[in-house]
């Protein structure tokens, strides 16, 4: 091959998960949404997408091979946070019309909107986070990392909505959670009394079959996971998360995954290897579930 030395010696950049298939060979595609527009504290999430493929580099993840991925790139960047909406939900549309589960890279949390509203046949929603993002509106914007949530349930209803690792809400939001029927396990029970959440989640989870699965690495202790946008001290742990997710992703049916609100700008590079784990971890177990 005329043109193989090139392959020899070079490389095109770090691709998530380290997967190079195409997108008509794969069953999850990937794409990062690198957007950090309503950060209220510190933004930098945008530079995620980058930072989880390079970081999917160097990490050793056993089976990888048996994820069918396909890595299709970044979304175009722009400060609209209306536009990024409408760039995610029609790649996500897209995608699923192709038969395929989305993968979606953060950015921030807000993109979660825009995917979870366009994927159709979900009936639940499995959350990893620090937060609720209930609010109603916060810092004179009704569209935000903040407010995400209360915006996807006042537009659709599922049959299970559950937060899982959460410390650090308003009352306003605990009040909507509770109006909603919005399942709240906090990140102390997780810590405190694993089992017993290992068994509140299968409870939870029983009548439902197809999930879209949002991983907010916050929900980790900073300890863990220092390069988020918002740290909330008192999270819960790598193995604790990956052991929930595995949970859920042999259960259910992944109709979508995203990972959220990693922050390269603050982060030692756990916060990037914990988030590629996370996925990392859904997929395998979605992937040798149906397989
Ligand atoms: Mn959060």
């Amino acid at each position: 091959m005329a043109e193989g030395w090139r392959h020899f010696y070079f490389y095109r950049g770090p691709l998530f998960i380290g997967s190079e298939k195409s997108f008509e060979e794969a069953a999850y595609v990937a794409f990062g949404a690198p957007f950090d527009g309503t950060a209220s504290y510190r933004p930098g999430s945008r530079f995620a997408p980058l930072q989880l493929r390079l970081m999917s580099m160097y990490l050793e993840l056993p089976k990888e091979h048996l994820i069918n991925l396909c890595d299709l790139g970044d979304l175009a960047p722009t400060n609209s946070i209306e536009a990024m909406l409408r760039r995610v939900g029609e790649a996500v549309k897209r995608i699923c019309e192709a038969g395929k589960v989305p993968v979606i890279l953060g950015g921030e949390h807000t993109i979660t909107l825009a995917s979870a509203s366009s994927i159709e046949d979900i009936d639940s929603l499995i959350i990893f986070d620090a937060h609720l993002d209930l609010r109603s509106e916060f810092m004179d914007t009704q569209i935000n990392h903040t407010t995400w949530l209360r915006r996807l349930l006042e537009k659709r209803s599922f049959r299970e909505v559950v937060v899982i690792g959460a410390r650090a809400y308003a009352d306003e939001e605990e009040e909507f959670a509770e109006e909603m029927g919005v399942s709240v396990i906090s990140s102390r029970e997780v810590i405190f009394n694993f089992s017993q959440s290992v068994r509140k989640v299968e409870s939870l989870i029983r009548d439902a079959e197809r999930t879209y699965l949002s991983i907010d690495v916050d929900v980790l202790d900073p300890g863990y996971a220092p390069g988020v946008s918002n740290p909330e001290p008192g999270g819960i742990s790598p193995i604790q998360l990956f052991t929930l997710i595995e949970l859920v992703s042999e259960r259910l049916e992944l109709r979508g995954v995203d990972v959220v609100e990693v922050n390269p700008l603050f982060d030692n590079g756990l916060a990037a290897a914990n988030a590629v784990y996370a996925v990392y971890h859904a997929l395998l177990a979605s992937a040798t579930k149906s397989s």
